[in-house]
């Protein structure tokens, strides 16, 4: 494991993100690493995990190594790309995925954290979804991770503007479950790890799983799913997008056509 550190200690396990120099973007490596460590986790039946960035860190995380992105012409947020799976894990193990965060949280990552099961952020913590700034059509789980954690009026506000949202609003959004001062949240964040830990881990995960099931239930006609699928091509086909990619990577504001 290169890009995080994780261990195990009284049926808790603790990952943390450990790039600050390129701000905990989530890399395909760094992606890869949580989902091996997750597993181990589950391996060793560890009961609840925290999943928090190096302390002091002013970024939690910028969200999807932008630097990774595909050309246009392919889907950049694909059911077997490396942040999917990563989210699909957090999803699937069989206990708690405690978000802790300290600092901002962009794009891909503000996903991940609300594909966390509980969120605890201290009062520098923002959260911001931002395909817009960069023309990417997001995926349709995505998308519903937001409705289903704030509302359709707030997640529209967050994915139209995508102005991060500070640690007070947060709490008011329900993105935060506590909101806690810096000097506290580690304290604060192991001790519900440790309350849950507690607990008869097999009730726990059999009840994750039954949140998840009934969240999830929005069934959808196979020909509308295309039709998502569809709309979603225009966007990664677009000169919006290679506009958003290439303005990224030569530090300059984007300018869209909006084709
Ligand atoms: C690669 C990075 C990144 C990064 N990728 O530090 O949800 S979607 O659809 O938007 C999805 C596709 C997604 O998640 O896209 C990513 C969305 N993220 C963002 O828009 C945030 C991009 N980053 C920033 O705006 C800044 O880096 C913040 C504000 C987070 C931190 O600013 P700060 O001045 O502290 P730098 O910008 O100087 O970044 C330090 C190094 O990290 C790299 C960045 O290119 C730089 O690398 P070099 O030192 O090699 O120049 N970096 C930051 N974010 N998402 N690389």
């Amino acid at each position: 494991m290169s890009l995080i550190l994780f261990e195990i200690r009284e049926n808790i396990g603790t990952i943390t993100l450990n790039n600050p120099q390129k701000r905990n973007a989530l890399s395909a490596t760094l992606l890869n690493e949580m989902k091996s460590a997750l597993e181990l986790m589950e391996e060793s039946k560890t009961h609840a995990v925290i999943l928090r960035a190096v302390a002091g860190s002013k970024v939690w995380s910028a969200g999807l190594d932008i630097r990774e992105l595909p050309n246009a012409g392919r889907d950049p947020m694909c059911y077997d790309d490396p942040l999917e799976k990563a989210l699909r894990a957090i999803q699937s193990f069989p206990g708690p995925v405690i978000a802790m965060v300290t600092g901002g949280v962009w794009g891909g990552a503000c996903d991940m954290i609300m594909t966390c099961d509980m969120v605890i952020g201290d009062p520098a913590s923002t959260f911001a979804i931002t395909p817009v700034k960069i023309g990417v059509p997001y995926n349709a789980s995505g998308i519903l991770h937001f409705i289903s954690r704030l509302g359709l009026n707030r997640a529209k506000e967050m994915f139209f503007t995508a102005e991060p949202v500070n640690a007070q609003r947060a709490e008011q959004f329900g993105i935060l479950n506590h909101l806690v001062p810096t000097e506290e949240i580690e304290e604060f964040t192991f001790a519900m790890a440790r309350k849950i830990a507690s607990h008869s881990s097999l009730s726990i995960g059999v009840i994750k799983e039954q949140f998840r099931i009934l969240s999830e239930a929005h069934p959808l006609s196979p020909d509308t799913f295309e039709r998502i699928q569809g709309l979603r091509r225009k966007v990664y086909d677009s000169r919006d997008y290679v506009e958003g990619i290439q303005a990224f990577l030569e530090k300059r504001q984007p300018v869209f056509a909006g084709e």
